[in-house]
């Protein structure tokens, strides 16, 4: 197949043990943050009470913590690795830097998950001041950041190095898609650096006063937005590269791929005050120009939903299959990593159009900190993006370990338990939220009033889907030390093709205006300034409030 035979698939063991390194960081935070999620729910519909010395804030931030900053950001830079090592023709260089990255983001972990887990820095994954956590946890999360910047350097020197050997060539398309997560991801994070390391850092060593609260709300929503399109692009990344090729066709379009990338790049960053719709101190209109900006940010997704749906169709035709029940019957249901990328994609549907509802200011503020905001991210990064990361595992594994999945039915009945689950507890947690439940609290009775007895039986349901999750992970735990302790049968060819990313048709070759991403990172700056300018110099032209501090726990 030509889509395969261009690729060069094979990696270097080297290169194999770094990318394993990052899988198994991630896949422990999986183990452990899932565990907490069960048990919170449960908690949350009063079914278990946790106990005074683990209590429900310690563990909602753990499991916050792990999942949605651990697990994704190792995963996906460990496939980004991946995808960039399978690169055709990729100048051969050291793999130091990325072990520096590794190392990095590997201390800074432990460092914020001690402090979380000894109970000193129960701030949940927002960290939102004045709740003050011990000052090791930001030196932690910024550790975990800085790792992620050492690993763009190293992508960007090696594909400086192959545009020099090429010139007049558009960069790979899986090199070309991330780099431009990253590069949106690096300028994300520098308003979350600057929160940190300026302000957080100080303040919870002693060193300044207070803190204002607003100016760190405004940097954390700043890189709060962009980071959701790093864990989608994340899963993008497999939705455009390895589905192709899982269906051996080509990738529907490359100028369509990288325009869906660059607008993610330019859109991605001046969207964040619609977190902040409620905050007080940003003018309305500010609000609502990111409320515009945000319907845009939604263009590249309804483009990945046609690109992707157009890729299932070529596949179909090949097997003369025509007709919406036509191709949708004729997909490999059967291999469990196609099976979980394509629920995946099922479920951010929903996903998509509760995003939608959120953006409008007035329907926001009837859900704003309830329990569907909760359930938006979990049928958004909870199952879109997870779900996809774990079903391509099926196909990672032994293209790494160079052994046959341990159990091929368990992988299947895992990803149609996740997405089973996460349907359950989404649904009844954005019902709960519709209700008025508010999100982030523990147990409410509020005296026995009827209103928040109503919302019981959802939590329950969120409950019921939160151990379905569970048992999930459980057969994907199987399944991986299953495979990781079997012995190895396939050969070296099988495995190195287990994990590919296709390629454009051979012609089919963008214009070069969409291989230039230091360009679209100057538009997205430029992009910054307009949105932004605004509410900070307002900011800065109103009095500011330093806060002390408190520990709440
Ligand atoms: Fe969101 C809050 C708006 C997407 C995550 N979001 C959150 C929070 C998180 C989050 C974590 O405007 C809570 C933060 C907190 O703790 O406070 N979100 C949007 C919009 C989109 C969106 C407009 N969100 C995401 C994604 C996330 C994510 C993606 C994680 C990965 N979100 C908001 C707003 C808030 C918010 C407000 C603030 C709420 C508040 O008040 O606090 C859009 O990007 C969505 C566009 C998506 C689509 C769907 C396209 C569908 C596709 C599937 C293709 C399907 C196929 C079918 C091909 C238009 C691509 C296959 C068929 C087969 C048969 C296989």
């Amino acid at each position: 197949m030509i889509v395969l035979d261009r690729m060069n698939t094979a990696t270097t063991s080297a290169q194999r043990r770094l990318i394993f390194a990052h899988l198994t960081v991630a896949f422990a935070a999986l183990f452990i943050g899932t565990f907490f999620g069960v048990l919170q729910t449960l908690s949350h519909a009063n079914a278990i009470q946790m106990p005074p010395w683990f209590d429900y804030y310690r563990m909602l931030t753990t499991h916050g913590v792990l999942l949605a900053l651990v697990f994704t950001t190792f995963f996906i830079t460990g496939l980004s690795h991946l995808a960039v090592y399978q690169t055709e023709n990729y100048p051969h260089r050291s793999i130091a830097l990325g072990w520096l990255a590794f190392w990095l983001m590997t201390v800074g972990t432990v460092m914020a998950a001690y402090e979380i887990l000894a109970g000193n820095a129960s701030v949940l994954y927002t960290f939102y001041a004045p709740l003050k956590a011990s000052p090791w946890f930001y030196v932690g999360a910024a550790l975990l950041i800085v790792g992620t910047w050492v690993a763009l350097l190293e992508w960007l020197l090696v594909t400086g190095a192959w545009r020099r050997d090429h010139p007049g060539e558009r960069t790979p398309l899986p090199a070309f898609m991330v780099l431009a997560n990253y590069i949106m991801w690096f300028l994300a994070t520098i308003g979350v650096a600057i929160e940190v390391i300026f302000m957080l850092i100080p303040w919870a060593f002693g060193w300044v006063p207070g803190v204002d609260v607003l100016l760190t709300r405004m940097l954390f929503w700043y890189f709060g937005h962009p980071l959701v399109y790093f864990w989608l692009l994340g899963a993008y990344l497999v939705w455009y590269g390895v589905v192709p090729a899982i269906l051996k066709v080509p990738i529907f379009s490359d100028s369509l791929t990288r325009l869906a990338f660059i607008l993610f790049i330019i859109l991605s960053l001046p969207v964040g005050i619609h977190h902040e719709f409620s905050d007080p101190g940003i003018a309305d209109r500010w609000k609502l120009l990111q409320t515009g900006l945000t319907l845009m940010v939604v263009v590249p997704s309804l483009m990945t939903a046609f690109a992707l749906f157009a890729t299932f169709e070529e596949y179909a035709a090949k097997l003369g299959k025509t007709g919406f029940f036509g191709i949708v019957g004729s997909l490999p249901w059967g291999d469990p990593a196609f099976a979980g990328i394509a629920l995946a994609m099922l479920l951010f549907i929903f996903g998509g159009i509760g995003g939608i509802l959120n953006a409008s200011y007035t329907l926001d503020s009837t859900i704003h900190n309830t329990m569907w905001v909760v359930g938006h991210f979990h049928i958004t990064v909870g199952g879109p993006v997870a779900l996809t990361l774990l079903a391509a595992t099926w196909r990672l594994l032994p293209a790494l370990t160079g052994k046959p999945l341990f159990s091929i039915g368990l992988a299947r009945a895992q990803v149609w338990l996740w997405f089973v689950g996460m349907a359950v507890m989404s649904f009844a947690m954005h019902t709960e939220g519709l209700m008025g439940a508010p999100r982030r609290v523990e147990h409410y009775t509020y005296g026995g009033s009827a209103i928040a007895a109503a919302w019981q039986p959802y939590s329950l349901l969120a409950a019921g889907g939160g151990m379905v999750i569970f048992l999930s992970v459980i057969a994907f735990a199987i399944v991986l030390f299953g495979t990781i302790f079997s012995k190895p049968e396939v050969t070296e060819a099988e495995s190195a093709r287990a994990f590919t990313f296709a390629l454009a048709r051979p012609g089919d070759e963008a214009p070069s205006a969409f291989d230039r991403l230091g360009l679209w990172t100057l538009v997205a700056i430029a992009l910054v300034i307009v949105a932004y300018a605004g509410p900070f110099y307002q900011h800065f032209s109103e009095h500011a409030y330093l806060v002390p501090g408190m520990r709440t726990w």
